[in-house]
């Protein structure tokens, strides 16, 4: 076996490598959430803009509950491989902007004293959707939610997403420190003025005077970020290795596309993302409605159609001459949901999403993007549904992918075989759909379901019809007739 990554010295030429001196270059940013996708996404663009422009701006990432990164990448100095795959090639590329790694379980004091730290100017995120906490009909808090339950009940010692940043914002005012800039990069929607609502719910019900501070002191840019990153695979390392020369533990895989459209509001100052590509613009929202409903929508719904058809990957499910149309068919209908954006070609973005959804080398699971999706589904699925609705568009795309949905959501492949859906709602979906034994039942005991589907859908006779036909041919004759059906009548 190889020697550890753990410095630059030695290796290959073609390997990409900081075009910095790391030890001249102090931390400006902490991240939550130290997954595949901020190593494959954030971190990216901070090395370049160190490469670009330097500054003190490496990074000190947590992860909030695994122990798993910090204990792969501090061994390592915090230098991982990013692997980047698309149909030209296979590129290896050392990162070299992580400083440091905690798992917050292990070791809360580093945690707290980097966020209070007046060094640090940024605070990122990348904890998925579910992460959050948040109520989406109020914009507040969900008491439900096991970090936010347990983080009102103990402030001082926080858990979660949003008990962590409102005590160390309040630490950081008693301190007579400027706040951070709050950054948000998950998929969802005005993803900053999410987060902002979000804390100063939860700011009102711990420390009431930090809610108006919150509001008018801490800038929270909303962003849209992209690159699709699979969850590593056994054989990642191993290509890592052969790549590199080293073994690395850290390793990951990604395509090469990546993309980052930010709201230019960092009043205490940011890096130079704009080096490794990033977009700074006024308002992300049109950015983000296209990047959520024609690439992950579609995505979503490949996923459940995929899964129960058998297909492990995307790559598979894009061999698939049945649902190649559909898939298309999907990403022009959640298009023509979108308001005209000047400069931006829809049709190449949409023609593009499909080849790099068929990269070749990619082991992209439908399962893996089939997780969570009571928490995706709402910004991916219904509301393009919703708009097309009361723009008169046809909603048989978005009626299809729902349809899927649930037929997964009975946890049950076609030959009987049962699965987790690895939803936070899965007890509750399932719980609905217990007993149900035909479409129309299944809907409308989801659609009774708190928070879930817009009452605006659930009130609809035509969208309730429209879901409940399909749902009736994937429940009676399976998947590929439905999927059959849908071609024909598309
Ligand atoms: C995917 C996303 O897992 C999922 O739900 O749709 O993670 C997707 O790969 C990224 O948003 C791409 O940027």
């Amino acid at each position: 076996m190889s020697p550890r990554l753990t410095d630059l010295r030695g290796l290959p030429e073609d390997v990409q490598v900081p075009g910095y001196d790391r030890t001249t270059h102090g931390t400006g940013i902490v991240h939550l959430g130290l997954g595949a996708f901020h190593k494959a996404h954030q971190a990216v663009y901070t090395d370049d803009a160190l490469g670009a422009e330097g500054g003190d701006w490496r990074i000190i990432g947590v992860s909030l509950r695994s122990t798993g990164p910090s204990e792969e990448l501090m061994p390592q100095g915090g230098l991982y491989t990013v692997i980047e795959r698309s149909v030209d090639g296979t590129h290896a590329r050392v990162v070299g902007a992580l400083d440091s790694a905690f798992a917050l379980r292990q070791e809360p004091d580093a945690v707290e004293a980097a966020l209070r730290d007046p060094a640090t100017k940024i605070v990122s995120l990348t904890v998925t959707e579910k992460g959050y906490g948040i109520d989406r009909a109020t914009g507040g808090v969900d008491r439900r939610h096991p970090a936010i339950a347990a983080d009102l009940a103990d402030p001082q010692n926080p858990q979660g997403v949003a008990g962590l940043l409102v005590r160390a914002l309040g630490q950081r005012r008693t301190d007579g420190t400027l706040p951070f800039t709050v950054l948000c990069c998950d998929n969802l929607p005005e993803n900053g003025r999410m987060l902002c609502g979000l804390l100063m719910d939860f700011a009102r019900q711990v420390a009431p005077e930090l809610s108006e501070h919150i509001a008018q002191e801490v800038a929270f840019p909303c962003t849209m970020v992209d690159r699709i990153t699979p969850a590593r695979g056994p054989a990642t390392l191993d290509l890592a290795e052969r790549l590199i020369g080293r073994r690395d533990e850290a390793a990951i895989e990604a395509e090469a596309f990546r993309q980052w459209i930010i709201e230019d509001d960092f009043p205490a100052g940011r890096p130079a993302w704009d080096a490794g590509g990033a977009i700074f613009v006024e308002d992300v929202r049109p950015y983000e409605e296209m990047k959520l409903r024609m690439l992950n929508g579609a995505h979503s719904m490949l996923a459940y159609t995929g899964f129960l058809l058998g297909h492990t990957f995307v790559r598979d499910v894009m061999n698939d001459p049945d649902l190649v149309p559909l898939i298309k068919r999907h990403i022009a209908a959640a298009a023509g949901t979108l308001p005209p954006m000047p400069g931006v070609d829809l049709d190449s973005y949409a023609r593009d999403l499909s080849a790099r959804f068929a990269n070749p080398h990619l082991e992209h699971a439908t399962y893996q993007i089939a997780m969570d999706g009571s928490e995706k589904l709402p910004q991916r699925v219904w509301a393009p549904a919703c708009d097309a609705r009361q723009k008169g568009l046809p909603l048989d795309a978005f009626a299809f992918a729902t349809a899927a949905w649930i037929r997964y959501a009975f946890g049950r492949t076609e030959a009987g075989e049962a699965y987790d859906l690895r939803d936070p709602r899965e007890a509750a979906l399932r719980s609905a759909l217990d007993g149900t034994d035909t479409a129309e039942s299944a809907l409308a005991r989801l659609a009774d379901l708190e928070h879930l589907m817009p009452e605006e859908l659930g009130a609809d006779a035509q969208w309730l019809r429209a879901v409940a036909v399909r749902l009736e041919t994937m429940m009676s004759r399976g998947m590929r007739s439905a999927v059959k059906r849908e071609l024909q009548a598309s």
